[in-house]
């Protein structure tokens, strides 16, 4: 039997800026995920990268006085190197500078071009450059981009266009048919909502006199391909679409993550262009909320509001901002990042309930057995209540409850910090005639926390690997793998504090 396949993606974020929180964010939602399919034993794939084309780029490039390669390539580093920083374990990092995916959109341009799906006509519309779109007059709010609060340019050019129109009713059905498709619900229902009257079609070229940096059009040399087309394409492209096999593996499972200030273009955009092309729709688009700054107010530099992310991985380490991200904000809802948000997190449930638990183990097990991992049978409802925490968890991430599934394990770590308060394994030392009771409850301490740190591995990454180090464990590779410790295992007798307190 083959394993089944994942494919998560991230939007590729503009490069026209470093990454933030907000970037991070949906980045670190991401990595969890698939660092949760590949220990479930998943054939994974998971990607990032960024959006190197369009007018906001070349406007951005420009204002710092140089020209848009240098000025992507330079901003790809930094994305990378961030990346690492939090330890973002990405497959591939698209950039859609890159010569393959030019190609490949060329391709795709021609087909739909072919299929008599794109033609050429004269438009009028009110851009938004920060969107990269063309908004509605329904969307915007005072006269403004709600998401920019500037007012989008009245615009009067010859464009190529998109039938998108055509494939409104068949994308209305889809819908109606896979409730799962868009989540959380609101979203969807505001797509169905954005269906219920004609979408239109879609401009997806720009006069290359106005905008010199993107994808020309195999048939017009004077225009480029609007950035969005470009864009969405990269999902495909990084799978070599249509001949590559990664494209026949992953291509059924593909689960996209998103911000819900880009539902529009992942929601009816990229369907309808999916369906012109004949590809099969992607199996989720999963869309989050917003970050807001500790005041609830969005982050602005000009509000003083802006939480740095970097800042706090120096300060608290990557893990414990990972964490933090996963665990505070249910997904699909806004939520206001403060640090006195992070430290109380880590506080409570890192260093008070994990590192606390550890720090006892490794105690007592130095004390009482010589540093010797136990071979011993664990209490049997301690087990039982582990191995269902694995049914739970598995079933809640399935749901994008993330924040629920480690609270849940949390919970568990506290059981595990309740039964050493209850069974009192320190005057069990003081009894030979005891000695086995007390294996019973070292043995069970040490298989609680072997299964809740692989299930945190997705999570805290590095910091499950330095736990499990601590108690002579090899680092997560598998759900399915249960303890693996050699009789004669000794934990090492230093190891360094895992969560700090108050840091
Ligand atoms: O839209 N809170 O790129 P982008 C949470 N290039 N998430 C946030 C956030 C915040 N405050 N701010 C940004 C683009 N994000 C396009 C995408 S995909 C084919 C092209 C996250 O750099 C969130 O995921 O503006 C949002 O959707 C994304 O960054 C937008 O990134």
């Amino acid at each position: 039997m083959t394993a089944p396949s994942f494919y998560v993606t991230t939007p590729i974020y503009y490069a026209n800026g470093s990454p933030h929180i907000g970037s991070l964010y949906t980045t670190v939602v991401a990595d969890f995920l698939a660092r949760y399919h590949r220990l479930a034993g998943d054939t994974t794939f998971f990607l990032t990268g960024l959006d190197e084309h369009g007018e906001k780029i070349f406007q951005t490039a420009q204002a710092r006085g140089t020209s848009p390669q240098p000025f992507v390539d330079e901003l790809a580093e930094r994305f990378q190197q961030t990346w690492q920083t939090f330890n973002i374990s990405y497959d591939i990092f698209m950039r859609t500078t890159d010569l393959e995916h030019g190609r490949i959109v060329r391709h795709v341009l021609e087909q739909v071009y072919a299929a008599g799906d794109i033609y050429f006509a004269e438009y009028e519309g009110r851009y938004c450059v920060g969107c990269e779109r063309f908004l509605t007059e329904k969307e915007l709010v005072d006269d403004l981009c709600p998401d920019h609060s500037v007012a989008p340019e009245l615009r009067h050019e010859g464009n190529w266009f998109f039938r998108m129109e055509r494939y409104r009713p068949w994308l209305r059905a889809e819908l109606l048919a896979q409730p799962e498709l868009i989540g959380p619900e609101r979203y969807r229902n505001e797509t169905l909502a954005m269906l219920s009257e004609p979408i239109g079609d879609l401009s997806i070229s720009r006069p290359r006199a106005r905008v010199p940096w993107g994808i020309p059009l195999p048939w017009d040399d004077e225009q480029v391909t609007y950035v969005w087309f470009d864009a969405l394409l990269n999902y495909l492209s990084a799978l070599d679409y249509p001949t590559g096999a990664a494209y026949g593996t992953f291509w059924p499972s593909v689960q996209h993550l998103i911000g819900k200030d880009i539902l529009k273009p992942h929601a009816i955009f990229w369907p309808t262009m999916l369906r012109a092309m004949g590809v099969p729709l992607y199996r989720r688009l999963l869309v989050g909320g917003f970050l807001l700054g500790a005041d609830g107010r969005k982050m602005s530099k000009s509000l003083g509001n802006v939480v740095d992310p970097f800042a706090l991985a120096e300060r608290y380490g990557a893990d414990a901002v990972r964490y933090y991200l996963l665990r505070e904000f249910p997904y699909g809802q806004d939520g206001a990042v403060s640090e006195a948000g992070l430290r109380e997190r880590s506080a409570a449930d890192l260093a008070n309930t994990l590192g606390n638990l550890v720090n006892r183990l490794r105690v007592m097990l130095l004390r009482y057995r010589d540093g010797a991992v136990p071979l011993f049978f664990p209490d049997a409802a301690l087990l039982a209540e582990g191995n269902d925490l694995v049914a739970a968890v598995t079933a809640l991430v399935a749901e994008m409850r993330i924040h629920l599934a480690l609270e849940r394990i949390m919970r568990f770590v506290q059981t595990l910090n309740r039964y050493v308060d209850d069974r009192h394994p320190w005057e069990l030392a003081r009894d030979p005639a005891r000695s086995d009771d007390l294996d019973t409850v070292l043995a069970s301490l040490f298989t609680g926390l072997d299964i809740a740190s692989i299930l945190l591995t997705p999570a805290m990454p590095g910091k499950m690997s330095e736990l499990r180090s601590s108690l002579g464990l090899a680092a997560a590779a598998s759900f399915a793998e249960g303890r693996t410790v050699e009789p004669g295992t000794r934990i090492p007798v230093e190891a360094g504090i895992l969560f700090p307190k108050g840091a």
